[in-house]
């Protein structure tokens, strides 16, 4: 495996193989395969392209070979930060051909973030695309190359200016080696706790059984049509089924520019989509604008919905305002992915968050010392499987607080496990926002704030929201003339911070509550915001 990630144990390696779940196929070849199987179904539609999996396979192997030409190396790691479009598939499977390990960002990241990780990847290369969403990727592409030395190229998607464009990145046939399936294929981003964001190394044999385990459980055929309404990026939308358990499954992947109903309903009904993941605002969103669309949406049977809590009331209202079924998802790009499944009752759909993929995903809920506790209560969510992660890359202590020295992985989140084996999330431990789908570990943030020369001390804290869940509020005690909310957003922007970390609100006060032993109390803070601030909608 490649160098500071953790392996699993051989012994539990050999069982994941013998047991069927680690087949021992890679990525690069599972395109072959696909390519050979289904050459001239449509794999990937975005805005007028149309690639067919022969195309796809073409594509990525001119790419590889490309890169190859480039200098770029098996296991060398690769910054990719693309919004949906076709090249996210070229490229990624171009890597994956190649053996380079792209590592998956946001849309939304800035230089905050896509510099850190450039570095601590070592990356050799960062691809974007010329502009998206009213922001030019080239401009940060500038401060990427000035401050993360490793990174060597730059490819563009679109108009490369003084960079690389991919479209010339093409070169005729190299024949590459297999990669080891057993080593890392992509990283993920954790949602994370800690002030810097953590890389998840995610191995071909275990991401590969997460997606096609998801691919079956949710009944996935060469005729599902999957709106990647989501950025592709994130590991929902990639992997729970997503995009590559809808080509896993031989079906045709639609890129949705945005989420926004505007965007994406034209979209489902010019391409009779089926199937779609969305966040629960953005499920709310659709459910409301669904009511007066003129576009035809019954193609779309499922909706799933994942990455934060979605409200029972609000999950009970999905059939009527948009014709499908819902399927809950809860998942971590750290590994576990639980479904509701076809077939099962419906309350279980409304009311839970659905049951974890895999009969070797091993679940335990504890209280606060690590003690298992007695059925149906709830506690931390510790788990541990075939596609669950041992380690983050290059972090040994923040491992060191993450997993259990057996190796299982501490989620953060309270769960309640009932009698059936589903689960329904009921809060969290971990010092991070959900905002809506979109994680803010509060550290990250707060260690932003302290560069402030007005800042004497931070806290960024979730305070109730109707419609996104949370929204984070950073609460400042002032170093002499408090700082205005206007001028602290503008100093986070300034250092490069990915826009939805930036908070919300700003409260000042003169002092923290503490706790018993002197630390922060925010769980006082949390509870006086939540009197003090009326909801924002
Ligand atoms: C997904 O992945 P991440 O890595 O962005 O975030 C994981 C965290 C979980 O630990 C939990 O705190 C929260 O997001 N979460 C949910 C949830 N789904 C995720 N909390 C409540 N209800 C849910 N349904 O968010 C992710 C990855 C794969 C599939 C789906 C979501």
């Amino acid at each position: 495996m490649l160098p500071h990630c953790t392996p699993w144990p051989a012994d539990v390696a050999a069982r994941h193989r013998a047991a069927g779940h680690w087949r021992g196929e890679t990525f690069g070849a599972l395109l072959t395969r696909l390519a050979a199987e289904q050459a001239d179904r449509v794999a990937v539609v975005s805005g007028s392209v149309r690639r067919t999996y022969r195309e796809l396979d073409e594509r990525a192997s001119g790419l590889a070979a490309g890169l190859a030409a480039l200098g770029v190396r098996p296991r060398d790691r690769v910054v990719v930060q693309l919004p949906n479009i076709a090249a996210f598939l070229e490229t990624t499977f171009a890597l994956f051909r190649l053996g380079a390990i792209p590592v998956f960002t946001l849309p939304a990241h800035r230089s905050s973030e896509i510099v850190h990780l450039a570095r601590h990847s070592e990356a050799v290369a960062y691809v974007v695309a010329d502009q998206h969403d009213g922001f030019d990727y080239r401009t940060l592409a500038r401060q990427v190359r000035d401050e993360a030395p490793s990174v060597r190229h730059v490819l563009v998607a679109g108009d490369a200016q003084e960079f690389t464009a991919l479209a010339d990145v093409h070169a005729d046939g190299a024949d590459f080696a297999d990669s080891d399936p057993s080593d890392v294929a992509l990283f993920q981003l954790s949602g994370g706790t800690t002030g810097t964001p953590k890389m998840i190394p995610r191995t071909h044999d275990d991401y590969l059984y997460s997606i096609r385990a998801s691919a079956e459980i949710c009944g996935l055929t060469p005729d599902t049509v999957y709106l990647a309404a989501l950025p592709a990026a994130h590991n929902f939308p990639m992997s729970s089924p997503g995009v590559f358990g809808v080509l896993h499954a031989g079906g045709r992947v639609v890129m949705a520019p945005r989420p926004a109903p505007s965007a994406a309903f034209p979209l489902i009904e010019a391409e009779g989509v089926t199937l779609t993941g969305l966040v629960p605002p953005l499920a709310l969103l659709w459910m409301e604008t669904a009511r007066t669309t003129r576009h035809d949406l019954s193609s779309l049977r499922v909706l799933q919905v994942g990455g934060a809590r979605f409200a029972d009331a609000a999950a009970a209202r999905v059939r009527d305002a948009l014709g499908c079924d819902l399927q809950q998802v809860y998942g971590m790009a750290e590994g576990l992915v639980c479904y509701t499944r076809a077939g099962e009752p419906e309350v279980f759909h409304l009311t839970t968050q659905g049951r974890p993929i895999s009969p070797d995903d091993e679940i335990r809920v504890v209280d606060p010392d690590g003690s298992e506790l007695p059925p149906g209560e709830p506690g931390e969510l510790l788990t541990r499987g075939p596609y669950t992660i041992r380690g983050y890359y290059r972090a040994d202590e923040h491992n060191a607080v993450a997993f259990t020295p057996d190796g299982f992985y501490r989620t953060g989140d309270v769960v309640r496990r009932l009698p059936s084996g589903h689960l329904v999330v009921e809060g969290r431990v971990k010092d991070q926002i959900n905002r809506g789908g979109e994680k803010v570990a509060a550290e990250e943030v707060e260690n932003h704030l302290l560069t402030h020369p007005g800042v004497r001390d931070a806290a960024v804290v979730a305070v109730p929201d109707r419609f996104l869940g949370e929204r984070t509020c950073a609460v400042v005690v002032p170093r002499g003339d408090p700082p205005t909310p206007a001028d602290l957003r503008a100093h986070l922007r300034d250092r490069g911070l990915a826009p939805y970390k930036i908070p919300d609100r700003v409260e000042i006060v003169d002092e923290f509550p503490v706790t018993g032993v002197g630390k922060i109390s925010k769980r006082e803070l949390r509870r006086a915001l939540a009197a003090r601030l009326a909801p924002t909608r």
